[in-house]
């Protein structure tokens, strides 16, 4: 491999530890991501010689730290290619990006019969919010279906698109099965027929280049610990033509422009959906962190990736009795699977027993494990630090566990 794995490897210090006296083996990074030394020490510099409260002070601390906080939202804005800062919108992560959406902008746009169009593949954070905001609104939900390989039916769902459809919610890759979907064609879709278009990124940017201008989407939203950063920070890109009809989430300091008991005025684009005290150092983190995989580029990070998914999909297929769910034509570096025999999560807790972290369960993902007739799943999840030896370990350690369940 050309990609140079093992002088990326020393940015990371987590890297080096044993666990239950073997090498690390991190294959979790579908929940979240280690971090690099850069990420972890502007946590350290922030707090040691930056630390104050933000847009508020005059003086030099508050000051510098206000410039550094806005530094990495132009950052994020210039990473995903947004038009302006004023359309990024700092938030605890994916999670709270789609339930500000549901409940600012779907309070006000969607009502009884109307209907919004989700994914069986979707992770709980983008089916509940809407869910809720149904209860709320007596809105539908209307789910496009998924194939045997973990595809959506786009067929269905321009079949699903109406003239009640108000909004479409889809991940961009799925967590629990790796799978791409096509969301150019979704959001053309969609605009077609004048539906605006949030997506699910969670899975998406630590892995493709993403261009929230050239996608055309209306909202992307997500988590800087699965992008190298802390956890606590994330984000909501909106178009700001829609950021600015929509009301406050919450409210409190900083989202208002002047206060008096005959009325409030809201502060102007971002600032009127970042409501208190925000996780300052967190964003901090996330501009190094981009930084980082910036240094890096993410298309050798994605030709490096779909090099460790390939090595990895081709052995783990030679497993016996191993059956990967989800085999899209188009998928990120996550192998999910199941084994004859043995349970997912005592895959899991044998491969930690040899340094190998895995995720197993139902990835929050629970429609969708119903779809494919599973109530679990063991997930390795690989980002560009993991090397093709790992996946060899890996393999390794399912003979061991095939062992210990009495394989032959
Ligand atoms: N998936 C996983 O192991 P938060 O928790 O807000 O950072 O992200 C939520 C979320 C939303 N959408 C998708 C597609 C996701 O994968 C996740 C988080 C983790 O798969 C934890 S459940």
């Amino acid at each position: 491999m050309s990609f140079n794995v093992h002088a990326v490897r020393e940015n990371f210090p987590i890297l080096s530890m044993k666990v239950h006296d073997h090498p690390l083996i991190y294959l979790d990074n579908a929940a979240t991501t280690q971090k690099p030394r850069s990420v972890i020490e502007s946590l350290g510099t922030y707090y040691s010689a930056h630390n104050a409260n933000i847009h508020r002070g005059v003086h030099e601390l508050s000051q510098k730290a206000t410039a550094a906080h806005e530094e990495a939202r132009a950052k994020v804005c210039r990473f995903i290619g947004a038009a302006s800062e004023r359309e990024i919108i700092f938030v605890r992560g994916t999670t709270e990006a789609i339930n500000l959406v549901a409940q600012s902008y779907g309070r006000n746009n969607i009502g009884p019969d109307d209907e919004i169009i989700i994914s069986e593949m979707e992770h709980h954070s983008n089916i509940v919010p809407w869910q809720i905001l149904c209860e709320q609104t007596r809105a539908h939900l209307r789910v496009i279906p998924v194939t045997d390989s973990g595809e959506l039916k786009i067929d269905e769902y321009k079949r699903l698109l109406g003239k009640r459809t108000k909004l479409v919610a889809i991940t961009h890759v799925s967590n629990a099965l790796g799978t791409i979907n096509p969301i150019e064609e979704i959001i053309s879709a969609a605009h077609a027929q004048g539906v605006p278009v949030l997506i699910d990124g969670a899975q998406a940017v630590a892995h493709l280049k993403v261009d929230v201008r050239a996608l055309d989407c209306d909202f992307y939203a997500f988590s800087g610990h699965k992008l190298f950063g802390p956890t606590g920070i994330g984000v909501l890109y909106g178009k700001e033509s829609f950021l600015k009809q929509m009301p406050p989430y919450q409210s409190g300091g900083d989202m208002i422009r002047s206060v008096s008991f005959s009325g409030t005025t809201y502060n102007e684009l971002p600032f009127k959906f970042e409501a208190g005290t925000p996780d300052i150092a967190g964003a901090i983190g996330l501009g190094a962190a981009i930084d980082f995989i910036e240094g890096v580029g993410l298309e050798a990070i994605g030709k490096y990736e779909q090099e460790l998914l390939n090595a990895a999909t081709e052995k783990l297929s030679r497993v016996n009795g191993l059956t990967i769910l989800g085999t899209a034509t188009h998928k990120a570096a996550v192998v999910s699977f199941v084994i004859k025999g043995i349970h997912p999560h005592d895959i899991g807790t044998i491969l930690d027993r040899h340094g190998i972290a895995i995720r197993t369960g139902h990835h929050c993902a629970q429609p969708l494990m119903e779809r494919l007739g599973v109530p679990a799943t063991a997930r390795a999840s690989f980002a560009f630090y993991n090397t093709a030896e790992e996946v060899d370990v890996l393999v390794d350690g399912l003979a061991k566990a095939q062992e210990v369940f009495g394989y032959e």
